[in-house]
């Protein structure tokens, strides 16, 4: 085994190790296609008020100017998939919501890879991402060899689906890069279109995100949720996961191995009433390591108002 093939497999056999489940390597070259794709998303409003997206342009675009001298983008997926399901009629919480913050329990593995990888192969340039960054985390998979980007912009793997985090690690180590996945598996299939209540899946696998649930009950921050969405979130009160859960690539979901995103008891059984008589005290007790947390108690009161009156 040459030194390229040897450093690829402690890489892939790394990221097994630490409970990623798929990796996938793409050269770290600059992103032509999807340079135009993000610009012209950027251009139709369709970040809505997430201003941070108009951040970083050129970085986000070009791995290079993230991790000088670059050669490889590793990306690594971590299902979050529960079959546990909340009590019936409560107000709905996105299953990646449902057990401890990901960026926590990713970070902290990624950290760890870096270090297990410089143990093995000796001294290497690395950073690893997990959401927040600016980072094309879906073209890099769908570049790895991952899955292909679906209509709803998720992407599915075909043995596994969608409910998979995305992490990505960018170094100057070279390694021999995975085919690009060329298929698209989506066919004539319409479901998430269809399904989505706010019709925010366009043509082309474009996601107007400024008319997405998720971003409504997530990311708008201190500002309320137009009139014109009042019966549209079919009691989704933070997240949305209706394009998920229709999609027939995720009937081979499995539950999660990460013992971290084992649901939370509140999670699972608070009852509407439950939620509405919650005091501040009790929901920063009990959600402090949810990704709940980020839209604080003000937002999750200002959500459930909405999907109530
Ligand atoms: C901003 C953001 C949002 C916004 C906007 C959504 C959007 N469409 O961008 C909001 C708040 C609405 C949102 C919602 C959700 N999000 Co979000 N979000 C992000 C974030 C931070 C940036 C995404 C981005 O750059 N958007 C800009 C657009 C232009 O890029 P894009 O949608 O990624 O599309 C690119 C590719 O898909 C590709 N592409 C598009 N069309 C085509 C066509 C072809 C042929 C090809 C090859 C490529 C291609 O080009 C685009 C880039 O130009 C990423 C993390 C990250 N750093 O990447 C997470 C991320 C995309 N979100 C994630 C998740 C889980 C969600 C939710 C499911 C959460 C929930 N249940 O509520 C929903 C799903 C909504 C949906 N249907 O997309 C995961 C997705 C995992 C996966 N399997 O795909 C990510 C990767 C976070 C993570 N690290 O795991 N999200
Ligand atoms: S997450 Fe919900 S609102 Fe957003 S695109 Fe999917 S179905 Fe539509
Ligand atoms: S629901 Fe159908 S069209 Fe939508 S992403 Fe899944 S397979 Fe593709």
């Amino acid at each position: 085994m040459n030194k390229l093939n040897a450093h690829t497999k402690i890489v892939k056999d790394v990221s097994l190790s630490l409970g990623f489940e798929f990796c996938g390597i793409a050269k770290a070259q600059k992103l032509d296609d999807d340079a135009r794709r993000l610009e012209q998303w950027l251009k139709l409003g369709m970040h809505g008020d997430m201003k941070y997206m108009e951040n970083y342009f050129e970085l986000r675009i070009d791995p290079q100017k993230l991790v000088p001298g670059a050669r490889s983008v590793i990306t690594l997926l971590l299902n979050y998939f529960s079959s546990e399901k909340q009590l019936e009629g409560s107000p709905k919480i996105s299953k990646y919501a449902h057990g401890k913050d990901y960026h926590e329990v990713i970070r902290s593995k990624l950290k760890t890879f870096l270090e297990v990888i410089r143990e093995k192969i000796g001294e290497i340039n690395g950073r690893g991402f997990v959401d927040s960054a600016p980072v094309l985390e879906r073209s890099w998979a769908q570049k790895s060899g991952l899955g292909w980007i679906g209509k709803n912009g998720n992407l599915i793997n075909k043995k596994a689906g969608s409910f998979y985090f995305i992490a990505t690690l960018i170094t100057d180590l070279e390694l021999e890069p995975d085919d690009a996945f060329a298929k698209d598996f989506c066919g004539t299939c319409t479901k998430c279109i269809d399904a989505c209540p706010t019709d925010a899946i366009l043509p082309g696998k474009v996601v107007d995100g400024s008319k997405c649930i998720s971003y409504f009950t997530i990311e708008l921050k201190e500002m309320l949720i137009p009139e014109e969405m009042k019966g549209k979130f079919q009691n989704w009160m933070f997240g949305c996961d209706i394009c998920q859960d229709v999609c027939p690539w995720n009937r081979f979901a499995k539950p999660t191995n990460e013992i971290e995103f084992v649901p939370l008891p509140e999670v699972l059984n608070f009852s509407t009433s439950n939620w509405e008589e919650l005091s501040e005290e009790s929901f920063k007790k009990i959600f402090k390591d949810s990704p709940m947390s980020r839209a604080k108690f003000s937002g999750i009161r200002r959500n459930l108002k909405f999907i109530s009156s």
